[in-house]
C-alpha cells in the first residue's frame, strides 16, 4: 500500500518552520545530508607555517609582552579553515611557546591534557607535579590533565617549544576546569631525572598502582626516540607509507601515552617517495630534521626543519623525501580518542 504523498508546497513549509523554529525546533530534513556524508567532510585545510616566518614573529612577541603577563607567551598555529577557534585541527589545538631568559610561566593546572615538543633552544624545564624535567630540541613531554606545571627559563637563550592540546575535545564535553597554583613555581621536591629513571626502562616498580590513562612516564628524550629510529631502520621493515613510524607509549600498559591524543616519531630515508594514505584523524606534523614535501589531496606543502604542517582526515596524502638527508617527523593527532569510541578508520593508496 502506498503512502499518501503531502504536495510540495514550499510556502507552507516555510511557514512551518517559522513557527517551529520559535520553540527551538528545527526540521532534520533540510540538514539531514550535510550532517550525514558518505565521507569525512572537514573545514581543516591542509597547511603549513614555516619557522623562517614563525620564529622571527615569536621573538617580536617577546618584546611586546612577558611570559607573566602573558601567563603563556604563545602564537597559535589557527588553521586556516577554522580561523577565530583556536585550534589547528577540528579536535586538537597547537601553538608556538616562547619563555625568555630568566622568565617563568606561571603554575596552574587544567583539565585539558598537554604535551611539549622542544623546537629550539635548551636548559629550560617544564615543571610537572613538583618534578622538573629539562627540555632539549625533539623532546617529547606529557602535561597529564589535572597536573600543576610552570615552565622556566634559566638559560641564555630563547626556548621554544610547540604545546598540543585536546581543547576542542574537552570542550565538546563541557568538562573545563582550570585553577591557578598559590605560588608561581611549584617546589620541586623530587630530583630531576627521577621520572625517567623510575619508568624509562621497559619495566616498572611492583607497587606502582596507576592513577590515570597518562603514561606516568612524561619525559621521552629525543636521544633515545632518535636510537629507536635508526634501530629500525637497521631491523625494521620499510613502510610503503610512513617508512619507520613508531608511537610513543605508555609503558606500563603498552598503550596510548595519552588517553586523547597520540604522538608518534617517524624516518623516512632521503630519496624516500611514500604511497598515498589517508585516515579520519586529522593529523599534525612537526619537522625535525631533513626536508621534502607532503603532498595532501591537490597541495603541495613544502617543508624544513621546524615548520609544522596539517593533513586532515581523509585526504590522501603522500610523502616526496629530498635527495640530500632523511626526514625525522614528530606528529599528533586524536587517534586513541577515536579508537576508544570505535570510530577510527584508515586506508593505503
Ligand atoms: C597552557 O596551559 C599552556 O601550560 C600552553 O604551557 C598553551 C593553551 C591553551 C590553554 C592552556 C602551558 C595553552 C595552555
Amino acid at each position: 500500500m502506498n503512502a499518501p504523498q503531502p504536495a510540495c508546497n514550499i510556502a507552507d513549509r516555510e511557514s512551518f518552520y517559522k513557527k517551529i523554529d520559535g520553540a527551538s525546533m528545527t526540521p532534520l530534513w533540510e540538514v539531514l545530508h550535510g550532517i550525514v556524508t558518505p565521507f569525512p567532510q572537514t573545514p581543516c585545510l591542509p597547511h603549513v607555517w614555516k619557522w623562517a616566518t614563525s620564529y622571527p614573529w615569536l621573538l617580536e612577541a617577546g618584546g611586546l609582552i612577558s611570559a607573566k603577563e602573558a601567563e603563556r607567551r604563545v602564537l597559535v598555529l589557527e588553521n586556516p579553515g577554522l580561523r577565530g577557534q583556536t585550534r589547528i585541527t577540528h579536535s586538537l589545538y597547537a601553538g608556538l611557546q616562547l619563555i625568555l631568559p630568566g622568565e617563568v610561566a606561571p603554575a596552574h593546572r587544567h583539565s585539558q591534557s598537554a604535551l611539549r615538543f622542544i623546537l629550539s633552544g635548551s636548559g629550560a624545564y617544564t615543571a610537572v607535579q613538583g618534578e622538573k624535567v629539562a627540555m632539549n630540541v625533539g623532546d617529547f613531554v606529557i602535561t597529564p590533565s589535572w597536573t600543576f606545571h610552570d615552565h622556566g627559563n634559566p638559560s641564555d637563550e630563547p626556548m621554544v617549544w610547540l604545546d598540543g592540546l585536546d581543547l576542542a575535545i574537552v570542550e565538546l564535553f563541557d568538562a573545563q576546569f582550570m585553577e591557578r597554583g598559590s605560588e608561581d613555581s611549584q617546589q620541586t621536591s623530587i630530583e630531576a631525572g627521577t621520572n625517567l629513571a623510575v619508568f624509562g626502562n621497559t619495566m616498572k616498580p611492583v607497587e606502582y598502582k596507576p592513577r590515570s590513562r597518562t603514561s606516568p612516564l612524561f619525559w621521552y628524550p629525543y636521544e633515545r626516540t632518535r636510537e629507536a629510529l635508526e634501530t629500525m631502520l637497521q631491523h625494521g621493515t620499510e613502510h610503503e607509507c610512513w617508512g619507520y613510524k613508531l608511537q610513543y607509549t605508555n609503558p606500563v600498559t603498552g598503550e596510548w601515552a595519552m588517553p586523547t591524543m597520540g604522538q608518534f616519531m617517524q624516518l623516512m630515508p632521503k630519496g624516500f617517495k611514500g604511497r598515498p594514505y589517508r585516515s579520519t584523524d586529522s593529523t599534525i606534523y612537526v619537522v625535525v630534521e631533513g626536508s621534502g614535501r607532503c603532498v595532501v589531496g591537490d597541495t603541495v606543502l613544502r617543508f624544513e626543519p621546524k615548520d609544522v604542517f596539517i593533513c586532515p582526515s581523509w585526504m590522501p596524502y603522500r610523502f616526496e623525501i629530498d635527495a640530500a638527508d632523511d626526514v625525522v617527523l614528530f606528529s599528533y593527532s586524536d587517534r586513541p580518542a577515536q579508537q576508544a569510541l570505535d570510530l577510527w578508520r584508515d586506508q593505503i593508496g
